[in-house]
């Protein structure tokens, strides 16, 4: 059922296995990584005080500015001639975060995958088509040495070229497709436009990540594509993709891997824990890397734990999906909201296609927020009254409306066809 028998072991074997392999990073960090010693002389800590997991609070936190000012290569911990493997994240502003990976690391990394894989259903054999871009983007690569350690086949074929990516789904009968949840809805528009039926292409699983996905956007992928939406969850800091995954038997959270990671959750405000269950930033540290060991790092993303028992038989909590980033409120004229929580309410609107863009722009002094929203293909009711219903729903569920709502025929909004979809643009 599983890919390795540690997912579903005792709680207290994975509490042991992190208890020793949290001591191993924090000694192995603390000789080799001179911003680490320097942050434990500033706390006044050595390696002797972290006993296991249970004093994770006493080590100090991480963040995407130790990144940046540590740029390129300062938080690694090992030489040069033992780093296998180099991956970058792009910020929007500023140089790019660099990780690094040893041999071990990437053998780490295609487990994690590979477990993860498993849960979305993909079995040994299966046919995988990477969607997600190769290059220093972790969600190419990472996917697919992942799939390999499987036993799947993988067809690398990266992102974009989608009327070839349809074609060859079709000749190869793909059974699995790994790419972002906004990818997914354009290669079934594109299928459509190329006379396919997307409802009939060979693929029965998506695994999508690497951006939000809300539970509207989801029905409206699994709908449109007939397929069956798992989310894979992950960041470069801390690996990439593979850090968490759904299950397909129950679908209900993402396992963490946490035999690897070790997970907390915090108000993002004041860096404390919350209770388990309770919604708040996610805080990862790194239990197995030899290149970069992060601890405590700030991933900006927001979420709950629950280590309940999950149906599926695996032991690993389980993390909420991932809608919204701690850096992405949007707060116009004191109003206080997550671009989330407006995709949820339109998407639940019928006549409204899955593609939405916010504007934010400064008018005499004042905020002024536009929604732009695109019509499905097949809407021919009354504008105004879908106009209308959009309006109150919004104001009836997040009690605030944009300054302007523009409806857009199908196609209106720009599709994003290679790296992450944007739809806020903050001119502000
Ligand atoms: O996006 C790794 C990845 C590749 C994950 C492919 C899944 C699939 P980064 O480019 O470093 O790495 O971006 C990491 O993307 O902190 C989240 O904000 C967001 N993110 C990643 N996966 C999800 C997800 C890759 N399943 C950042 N749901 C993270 C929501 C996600 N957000």
């Amino acid at each position: 059922m599983a890919f390795q028998p540690v997912e579903t072991a005792d709680r207290s074997e994975i509490r042991e296995l992190q208890n020793e392999r949290l001591r191993e990073t924090v000694e192995h960090a603390y000789e080799n990584v001179p911003f680490y010693r320097e942050r434990f002389d500033e706390l006044g800590i050595t390696p002797d005080d972290i006993n296991g997991v249970e004093d994770i609070e006493k080590l100090p936190m991480t963040t995407k500015e130790d990144f940046r000012d540590e740029y390129p290569d300062g938080l690694f911990a090992v030489d040069e001639d033992e780093v296998t493997r180099i991956h970058a994240s792009s910020g929007t502003t500023g140089k790019p975060k660099i990780v690094g990976y040893t041999e071990d690391d990437l053998d780490v990394w295609s487990d994690v995958v590979a477990r993860s894989l498993k849960a979305s259903g993909v079995e040994p054999g299966d046919t995988v088509q990477n969607a997600y871009g190769y290059g220093l983007f972790t969600g190419g690569l990472g996917l697919h040495y992942g799939v390999e350690k499987l036993g799947a086949t993988v067809i690398p074929i990266g992102s974009g070229g989608t009327q070839r990516q349809v074609e060859l789904m079709t000749d190869l009968e793909s059974d699995a497709l790994s790419c972002t949840p906004s990818y997914a809805l354009y290669l079934a528009e594109t299928a459509e436009e190329m006379g396919y039926d997307p409802r009939e292409l060979p693929i029965s699983t998506i695994i999508f990540g690497a951006e939000p996905c809300t539970d509207a956007m989801r029905e409206e992928i699994e709908e449109r594509l007939d397929v069956n939406g798992v989310d894979i969850y992950g960041l470069s800091e801390i690996i990439g993709p593979g850090v968490s995954n759904e299950c397909h038997e129950a679908q209900d959270g993402l396992h963490l891997w946490e035999d690897h990671f070790y997970p907390e959750v915090v108000d993002p405000d004041t860096g404390e824990p919350v209770e388990e269950g309770e919604e708040g930033e996610l805080v990862l540290t790194t239990l197995s890397k030899e290149a970069l060991p992060v601890f405590r790092y700030r991933t900006g993303d927001l979420t709950s734990l629950t280590y309940e028992e999950c149906d599926c038989g695996r032991t690993m909590v389980r993390m909420d999906n991932v809608t919204g980033r701690a850096d992405n409120l949007l707060i116009v004229r004191g109003i206080n909201f997550y671009p989330s929580e407006v995709e949820d309410v339109v998407l639940d609107i019928d006549g409204v296609a899955p593609h939405y863009r916010i504007d934010l722009r400064e008018e005499n002094n004042l905020d002024v927020m536009e929604l732009i929203i695109e019509k499905k293909q097949e809407f021919d009711g009354d504008e105004s009254e879908l106009y209308d219903t959009v309006m109150t729903r919004l104001s009836n569920v997040l009690s605030f409306t944009p300054d302007k709502l523009t409806l857009v025929d199908s196609g209106g909004i720009e599709r994003t066809e290679v790296g992450k979809v944007q739809r806020v643009f903050d001119q502000r």
